[in-house]
């Protein structure tokens, strides 16, 4: 059998940055009232504005989320069409006066990004028996054009609107590389068998959670990111719970933190900032 690439064939599309604070709620009760009124004015604005960006005829999406516990208040998630353009939404950011408020506690840069493992053998085969020898130029071209067809295909989930549900889990995630087991050396056969066996739980859940993957092998400290989205948090239990079971995550899976936010429309930040946001449910 011929030595075939061991990397799967990847599509990207948006570029994701999150963007994790701590808000200074001290400072903020320090500042005289119709400040705080002003502030939170021109935070409404730049908040209604990132969220309705548009560039280059496609929306850029941006969120705002309530976060719970210690790793911070509030959070941000971008996506963009180059890492450019989401170092500049950074930078806009950081000139309002609301930022002066905020500490960055934690952030992550990815790539959104669908896998082909189901496909990527076939084609390789394929342009095998085509008389194409892997990483020649007939053959790069080859893949190119496979990949722009599947871009083509696939724009709607490379370039994904955020979901409009209520809690978002986030956290970053390594395949192990370790003296045990090492994800990067079993062979690409095995590794789209159990892909494929993780995609079949996942589908199964496809119905109350919406997951976007992002690649951030070069971006960023861990291999991918994991968002999901879902308007009940215990799905998120539930299907991480069930995926730990699963050979992909059981032997190959190590974690990062976990992020959990509460969706928070650029309209209810005010309210937010006087401590009254979430309605009792
Ligand atoms: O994109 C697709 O829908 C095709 C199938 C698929 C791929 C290629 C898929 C489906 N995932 C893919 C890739 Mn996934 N996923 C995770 C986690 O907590 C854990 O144990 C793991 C974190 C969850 C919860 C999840 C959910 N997935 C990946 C990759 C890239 C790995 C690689 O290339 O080596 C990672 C790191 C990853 C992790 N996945 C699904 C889900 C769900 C819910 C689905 C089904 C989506 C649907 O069909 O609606």
């Amino acid at each position: 059998m011929a030595e075939f690439p061991p990397v799967p064939l990847t599509l990207e599309g948006a570029f994701v940055l999150h963007q994790m604070f701590r808000f200074d709620w001290k400072a903020w009760r320090g500042v005289p009232l119709p400040e705080r009124k002003r502030i939170a004015m021109e935070a409404n604005k730049i908040f209604q504005e990132l969220e309705h960006e548009t560039q280059h005829r496609v929306p850029g999406q941006s969120a705002l989320y309530s976060l719970l516990g210690h790793k911070g208040d509030l959070m941000l998630i971008h996506f963009r069409n180059s890492v450019s353009a989401l170092n500049q939404v950074e930078l806009n950011f950081a000139q309002s006066e609301f930022h002066s408020f905020l500490e960055v506690s934690y952030s992550y840069l990815s790539v959104v990004e669908l896998g082909l493992y189901e496909s990527s053998m076939k084609t390789y085969t394929a342009l095998h028996a085509d008389g194409l020898e892997p990483h020649t130029p007939a053959w790069n071209a080859a893949i190119n054009d496979v990949l722009q067809r599947q871009s083509d295909a696939m724009a709607s989930r490379l370039h994904p609107s955020i979901p409009s549900a209520k809690y978002l889990c986030f956290y970053p995630m390594d395949r192990r590389r370790g003296e045990q087991v090492n994800w990067y050396t079993v062979p690409m056969a095995e590794r789209q068998r159990m892909m494929h066996d993780h995609g079949m739980i996942g589908r199964r859940y496809g119905d109350r959670v919406r997951q976007i993957i992002s690649g951030s092998i070069g971006l960023d400290d861990w291999e991918w990111g994991v968002d999901l989205f879902a308007d009940d948090p215990v799905v998120f239990k539930q299907l991480i719970y069930e995926m730990r079971f699963d050979e992909a995550s059981a032997l190959y899976a190590a974690f990062g933190p976990f992020y959990v936010g509460v969706r928070l429309p650029a309209d209810k930040l005010e309210d937010w900032l006087t401590g009254k946001f979430t309605e009792q449910d």
